[in-house]
């Protein structure tokens, strides 16, 4: 289910759709509700496409601007709510005047701002809205409501487009504005993480990483090392069925066949998707080269495996031994609190 607003909109408009809005919201207390915010222009709505619809880079050029933006978005059976609030001035002071509905209860909060500051929103302020066009000053304002409304929420700053900046400078810029994020976020443990839509498998392990964050990774790791050192495997990862985010991975020390291995994920990603849209799908698939088998199967019912080999392999073997520790997985993962 998706709610969209259409681009011409007027402040009455804004007020109904938001009190929508706030009404699912209430109805969907069971869900974990995410909240994603950060200014204008950003990259808010161009990593949401990139992670969740088949875009590429280039699609998120003609964007529209977001008023308010709602999915519902399935990641390990668990329906999560997300909520991306469109950065412009003019919509901050609708999210403040409705803080006790918007910022209740929320599990999540990704905020995005752009690594380098000088280039940020910089056509959006007049006179009248000055209100947070600071970057830091929205988010500030945005956890002093959370601080009040959801203490527990987990708080993630990505600090996106660090393609922009020269390599040789990356670091001392994200160290920098690491720093200034610590000091706006008062008593929250801040993740804070540098992304770019062009460095993908890096945005979409990030992404992961912060889907994941509530899971027991010790067990995870436990099962996993042994199937590995059973198969003597050189590569295990254990995926998320809907979104295909990574959920864990374990590898030997010198596996280093990462370009292969990202083409081979992209292509399996694109076909089981269109398979998903056709109403089809794969139960495994094996792709092979020279040296190297590429293993990808059902692991549990919300989670899939992908494992590489060294030739030769047996193929019965392998799936005797994933049926070994399927319960297990099931346990941890399917039925996860
Ligand atoms: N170079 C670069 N451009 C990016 C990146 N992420 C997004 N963009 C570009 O930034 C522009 C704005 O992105 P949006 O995703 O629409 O921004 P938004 O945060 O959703 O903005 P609002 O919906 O108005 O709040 C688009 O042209 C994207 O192509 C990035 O990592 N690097
Ligand atoms: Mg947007």
């Amino acid at each position: 289910m998706i709610y969209k607003m259409e681009e011409n909109y007027s402040v009455v408009d804004i007020q109904e759709y938001f009190n929508k809005i706030l009404d699912i919201d209430n109805e969907s207390s069971e869900y974990n509700k995410i909240l994603l915010m950060g200014n204008s222009g950003v990259g808010k709505s161009s990593i949401r496409y990139m992670i969740y619809y088949k875009s590429s880079q280039i699609d998120t050029y003609s964007l529209a601007s977001t008023i308010i933006y709602v999915d519902f978005i399935n990641f390990l059976g668990k329906r999560n709510y997300l909520i991306e609030c469109g950065g412009e001035n003019k919509l901050k002071k609708f999210y403040f005047d409705n803080a006790s509905k918007l910022f209740n209860k929320v599990n999540k909060f990704i905020f995005i701002i752009e690594a380098e500051e000088s280039r940020e929103n910089k056509d959006d302020i007049n006179e009248n809205d000055l209100m947070y066009s600071n970057s830091l000053d929205y988010y500030e304002k945005c956890l002093q409501y959370l601080e009040q409304y959801s203490p527990n929420v987990k708080v993630f700053v990505l600090m996106n487009k660090i393609d922009l900046i020269n390599i040789t400078r990356r670091e001392q810029v994200i160290e920098k504005r690491k720093n200034e994020i610590k000091k706006k976020s008062g008593n929250f443990d801040v993740n804070c993480f540098p992304t770019s839509i062009w460095e993908f498998f890096d945005l979409y392990k990030i992404w992961g990483d912060i889907f994941t964050i509530e899971l027991n990774f010790e067990k995870i790791k436990k099962y996993l090392s042994l199937l590995k050192q059973n198969l003597k495997a050189r590569k295990i990862v254990v995926l998320e069925k809907f979104t295909f985010l990574k959920i864990y991975s374990v590898s030997d020390d010198d596996y280093v066949d990462e370009n292969l291995e990202q083409m081979i994920f992209m292509h399996i990603k694109n076909l089981y998707n269109y398979l998903v849209d056709e109403k089809k799908r794969f139960k495994e698939l094996e792709i092979e080269n020279n040296n190297n088998i590429f293993i990808f199967t059902e692991l549990t019912p919300s989670t899939l495996i992908y494992l590489i080999f060294e030739k030769p392999y047996f193929i019965e073997l392998i799936k005797l031994n994933i049926n070994l520790v399927k319960n297990e997985f099931i346990n941890i993962l399917d039925n996860y609190k």
